[in-house]
């Protein structure tokens, strides 16, 4: 089968990425097609049915009590899927402990923005960066994982936008770069508060903004001056001159967007990582002009949309959170009288619940938990003490699939519909373009689940546009109706895309408590686990071009596997001299949590930084579970190892 590519198709243009065009391989290679059950996870799957393994988890769910039930849903989820989820769970089932995948990803910026602005909302659009004069980009490498996105920060570059990318490591984004800024891994802060330190005392700042539209400068500014500018740069490991350089290009740049992602969110300061870069574009005024602001760039496809539909255990449904008012709307809503009333367990607390054997039941959908959550030996054994742990998914083989009691199967992308937000609030519809068959899409397996629990009324949608405008109708309750989604029409935004509150922050009223935007003064910390003699080297993680996370599809296709390597681990040119390592040497690669084998490849990478992607399924056995104390992200950046060469008997 033949894809089209629609050129005039907003967001992406007609524009994929190889992972993109593989979709009509993937549609049939892998996958997951019949419910299957065990007892116990050391037997064998045997097959059952929809109807048989869905009533067996009501059972379950009845004898349990919402407090020990758990659903942990994900990003890549569409629109739909996520609302009868997040419905079920919330609203019948009656647990708070419903999260997803997003809160490894960007709950760091969802804090930040709410901290600063007042609102889970992102003040930039794609096209922004045709009218941008300097993009900075932090803690991202667009080239390999935003790849669409990145042919237009490319094109706008020739057309004379300037590109200053900040990263431990030399990437294929830093290739393009006007700048390299190769700082000390999680010294972010310290170079962003001493540029905040330089525009203040040089005058630089936009004072305009700070008078009329910002909170807290003084005390801000107070505690910000008694940072020692040296000490600063140090901690960051760069050349003063190239600081100069940096600087320099910045406040003779009209517009100016920052961009970031997981070197930023994922980390134990992820919080105060976002608030200093707010605090420079509030400082600025860079914000809410065309061309300018701060730009949080979302990882997967709907993880935007998670955000809105309310799937964050931090939140009951669209935006809304847990006040006795709130709680009050939806419960009217949903026609539900058992809503819970505050926030539930986050992703990695619900493993360190399983782990005191406080959860009976897990429902695991579009996610593969004990593949992507830090400290791998510890969750693993967590798992284990889960009763019954289901698993709803489309493809074999996800590391969690080992782990669970029922396997119940999915429609994948290509033979699902509905719709998904992407990360500069673009609405958009995904086709079925194949017939599935028996298998039900995510948010019919979710209904039948209601259903079977006894509440046919409530979960007696027919198509996925009947959910969609029950959803609509939802987001008519958010605050101050911001979050306008119930202006869309499913039928046209098959053609255009809808684009949900455009020009919220008019005339720079924000949507904090007095429409000012806030300072917060942050400070590093260094939290973050520290090298010593025995684990010398600071692991950074992150992704490939063409693999998706754990490959159960992108690694089934050959051509993808041409780029680069699964698992392989990037080290400096000179610190492989010392241990004696080439292009190909096997290592063991071990932190105090467990250790992995992975392949040499020699790179620019900073001295004592080494970098393994996320390709090698493996990763998570090294890294840190320290969370980030209030969007409960973990520190997956960071972490300590050692690195030892294998010698093989015959070599
Ligand atoms: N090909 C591909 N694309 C994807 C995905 C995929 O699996 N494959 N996944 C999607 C998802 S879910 C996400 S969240 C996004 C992630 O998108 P990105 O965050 O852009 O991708 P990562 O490779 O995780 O890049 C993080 C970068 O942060 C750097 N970094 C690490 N520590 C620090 C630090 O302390 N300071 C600074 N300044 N930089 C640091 C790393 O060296 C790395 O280059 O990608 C999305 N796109
Ligand atoms: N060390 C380290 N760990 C990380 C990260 C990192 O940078 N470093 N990044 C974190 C981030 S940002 C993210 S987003 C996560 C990603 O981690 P995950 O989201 O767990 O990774 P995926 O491989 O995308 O898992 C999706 C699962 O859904 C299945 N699936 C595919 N299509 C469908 C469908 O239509 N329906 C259903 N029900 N299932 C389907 C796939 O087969 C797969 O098993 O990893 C996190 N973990
Ligand atoms: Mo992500």
């Amino acid at each position: 089968m033949k894809l089209k590519a629609i050129k005039s198709y907003p967001a992406n243009y007609g524009g994929s990425c190889a992972k993109g065009i593989s979709q009509t391989k993937t549609i049939y290679t892998n996958r997951v097609l019949l419910p299957q059950k065990r007892a116990d996870i050391a037997d064998e799957f045997s097959p059952t049915s929809y109807d048989e393994a869905l009533e067996f988890i009501a059972s379950k769910i009845k004898e349990s009590e919402p407090k020990r039930i758990g659903f942990y849903l994900s990003g890549q989820m569409l629109n739909e899927d996520y609302y009868v989820a997040n419905k079920l769970a919330k609203g019948f089932v009656g647990t708070p402990n419903c999260d997803t995948n997003s809160r490894t990803c960007m709950s760091s910026a969802v804090v930040g923005y709410k901290k600063s602005f007042g609102l889970d909302y992102v003040p930039v659009r794609m096209e922004d960066i045709e009218h941008c004069n300097l993009l900075i980009v932090i803690g991202a490498n667009p080239a390999e994982a935003h790849v669409v996105f990145f042919n237009r920060i490319k094109k706008a570059q020739k057309m004379g936008m300037k590109v200053v990318v900040i990263d431990p490591r030399f990437t294929m984004s830093a290739a393009i770069a006007d700048i390299y800024i190769p700082l000390r891994v999680g010294s972010d802060i310290d170079l962003l508060n001493l540029l905040s330190i330089r525009l203040i005392k040089d005058n630089k700042i936009d004072n305009e903004f700070i008078t009329n539209h910002t909170n807290n400068f003084e005390s801000y500014k107070e505690s910000l001056l008694r940072l020692d500018e040296k000490q600063l740069l140090q901690s960051c490991q760069i050349e003063s001159s190239l600081f100069e350089e940096f600087y320099g290009l910045f406040i003779n740049s009209k517009n100016i967007i920052t961009a970031w992602a997981m070197g930023i969110n994922q980390s134990v300061q992820g919080v105060d990582k976002n608030l200093a870069i707010n605090n420079l574009h509030i400082l600025t005024g860079q914000i809410n002009r065309k061309g300018s602001g701060p730009f949080s760039l979302t990882g997967q496809p709907n993880a935007m949309g998670g955000r809105e539909v309310g799937g964050l255990s931090t939140t009951i449904a669209v935006h809304l959170d847990y006040s006795e008012e709130n709680c009050q709307k939806v419960a009217k809503f949903w026609n539900s009288s058992n809503l819970p009333t505050q926030d539930g367990l986050t992703a990695f607390e619900m493993i360190e619940s399983a782990s005191k054997g406080e959860l009976d039941i897990l429902i695991v959908c579009h996610v593969d938990p004990v593949y992507h959550l830090p400290n791998r030996n510890f969750v693993e054994k967590a798992f284990k003490k889960i009763p019954l742990v289901v698993e709803i998914t489309a493809y074999r083989d996800s590391e969690t699939s080992k782990f669970s009691h029922i396997q119940i199967p999915a429609l994948p992308f290509g033979q699902k519909e509905g719709t998904q937000t992407n990360m500069d609030r673009s609405l958009t519809r995904v086709e079925a373009f194949e017939d599935g068959g028996d298998i039900l899409q995510d948010w019919r397996i979710f209904a039948k689940l209601g259903e079977k629990l006894g509440y046919k009324e409530q979960f007696n949608f027919r198509t996925t546009q009947e959910v969609f405008e029950e959803y609509q109708e939802m987001t008519k309750l958010s605050d101050k109706q911001h979050l306008n989604i119930f202006e869309a029409d499913y039928a046209i935004i098959r053609n255009r895309a809808f684009i949900w509150g455009e020009n919220l922050y008019r005339d720079n009223r924000f949507f904090t408590h007095n429409q000012k935007a806030n300072l917060f003064f942050v400070e590093n910390k260094n939290l973050s686990e520290q090298t010593s003699k025995e684990f010398p080297f600071t692991l950074v993680t992150g992704r490939i071009r063409d693999q998706w996370h754990n490959g159960s599809k992108t690694a089934q296709v050959k051509s993808l596997l041409k780029h680069k390597k699964l698992k392989f681990i990037e080290i400096n040119r000179d610190d492989a001299k010392e241990l004696g390592l080439k292009n190909g040497s096997r290592v063991l690669v071990s932190s105090k949590r467990g250790a992995i084998e992975a392949e040499v490849v020699i790179s620019n990478i900073n001295r004592k930084t080494v970098f393994i992607p996320i390709s090698h399924r493996g990763v998570n056995y090294l890294t840190d579970d320290k969370l980030d104390p209030l969007s409960k992200e973990p520190d997956y950046n960071h972490g300590a190892v050692s690195i030892k060469k294998i010698k093989y008997l015959f070599q």
